[in-house]
């Protein structure tokens, strides 16, 4: 037991009740509640203290409230928030040459959550299909893979095969075909049939819902050199993988793949704010003109100076290298714990998971109540999967100590 955050003034029961009364009921949380958060750990409001190991899903790259970003935050706060796209602002056109940049692209567009920018790709990928491939009227095709997640819109679900997300939400968008995952000779047939309809294959380089979906070492590249066979765009979805998550900027990095359009999110912010970013060359965003697309928020001063702040603290503190390095140390780690609920350890970089072996009496959500009772926060992906993704300025003895933590958890299940 902690000590009791003082300025807090309600309890987590209160707080669980408060939720559960008056907000939908579209989440199932792990029974906790989360009153602060600094670097890789979190704290309720008894005081007890957690390591975050989820990061809000890999928002918050950078540590919680890292004090580059709160500061970028609070000081633009004092001068200047929202001015619409009515107008241009002193900001937006610095960060988006920062931006592009950063990521070596010729051009931003600036979104607020990621999947407006998944729906910013597709109608990108829609118009490009029209007015430069030559596709004819309404006949657009966008190729998804099985398994997928690219957000909650309608255009998204339409897209998906998990069944929580599109029940009843029909009917669906038309133009999507759906290929099996990690299956280039998939794509490759669906390219020769119909190839001249299609505008875009949009895909995760690994598939965080899935269950950290790790495809095999040629995918990627192999999809790539199939959509430039066919005059296809290629669509990285890299709102969970990008920016240092994966042990790289991006994980295409790892496939020297750079994708025709590239959709950011979550941790380009470190989790302060709602913004996203698709990406792309000259020629294939002007196909966008002005009254065709944006968004109320998408580019505001505000988010141009966190985003800004919050990238430039990826290449101060390494972090990058830090993934990569601590991702290696938590695999092996993870392999070496000698238990029977273990089927395998998967991921790249900090992005990790563990998936239990379905006989057995534990479901990964039985597993997480225990490591939050352990002092460990992480979220179970499908029944049998425990997504492992803490902040990357974890320290090494952090990491170390987490480990411990899972591990003791485990072998004390059984
Ligand atoms: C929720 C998962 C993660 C994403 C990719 C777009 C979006 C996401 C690759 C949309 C969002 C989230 C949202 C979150 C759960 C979550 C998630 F488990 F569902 F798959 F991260 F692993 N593309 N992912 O992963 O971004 O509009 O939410 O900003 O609660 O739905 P968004």
């Amino acid at each position: 037991m902690g000590k009791k955050l003082e300025y807090v003034n309600i309890s987590s029961q209160e707080a669980m009740e408060l939720e559960k009364t008056y907000g939908a009921h579209n989440y199932h949380p792990l029974p906790v509640v989360i009153a602060r958060g600094k670097g890789a750990k979190v704290w309720d409001p008894e005081g007890n203290e957690y390591f975050d190991f989820l990061s809000a899903y890999s928002a918050v790259n950078q540590g919680h409230c890292h004090p580059k970003i709160i500061n970028a935050l609070i000081e633009q706060a004092k001068i200047l928030t929202l001015t619409s796209r009515a107008f241009f602002n002193n900001k937006l056109g610095e960060y988006e040459k920062f931006v592009t940049g950063f990521f070596g692209y010729e051009m931003v567009l600036p979104m607020n959550t990621g999947v407006e920018g998944v729906e910013t790709a597709m109608k990108l990928s829609r118009k490009w299909g029209y007015e430069k491939k030559g596709i004819k009227p309404d006949k657009a095709v966008i190729i998804f893979a099985e398994g997928n997640f690219h957000g909650r819109t309608i255009a998204a679900i339409s897209a998906s095969t998990d069944p929580d997300c599109n029940n009843n939400f029909g009917p669906f968008l038309p133009g999507i075909t759906i290929i099996p995952y990690n299956d280039t000779s998939a794509l490759e047939k669906v390219l020769e049939e119909n190839g001249y309809n299609v505008c875009a294959f949009i895909v995760e380089p690994i598939q965080g819902e899935a269950g950290v979906n790790v495809p095999d070492e040629n995918y990627i590249k192999k999809c790539y050199d199939l959509c430039k066979k066919h005059n296809v765009l290629f669509v990285a979805d890299e709102v969970q993988t990008g920016i240092a998550r994966t042990g790289r900027l991006l994980c295409c990095d790892y496939s020297n793949v750079k994708p025709d359009i590239l959709i950011l999110g979550k941790a380009i912010s470190g989790g302060v704010l709602p913004i996203s970013a698709v990406l792309s060359t000259r020629e294939i965003m002007l196909v966008i003109k002005p009254g065709e697309h944006g968004s109320t928020f998408g580019g505001f001063p505000l988010a141009c100076v966190v985003a800004k702040a919050a990238l430039e603290v990826i290449k101060e503190e390494n972090l990058i290298q830090k993934a990569a390095e601590l991702g290696e140390i938590f695999r092996t780690e993870m392999r070496k714990i000698k238990s029977s609920l273990i089927e395998t350890v998967r991921g790249k970089g900090l992005l990790n998971a563990i998936v239990i072996k379905p006989t057995n009496n534990f479901e990964a959500w039985d597993i997480c109540v225990k490591l939050k009772e352990n002092g460990l926060l992480a979220k179970p992906t499908h029944q049998h999967i425990i997504r492992f993704a803490p902040p990357l300025v974890i320290t090494k003895e952090e990491l170390y100590q987490a480990i411990e933590i899972i591990r003791n958890t485990i072998l004390n299940l059984i």
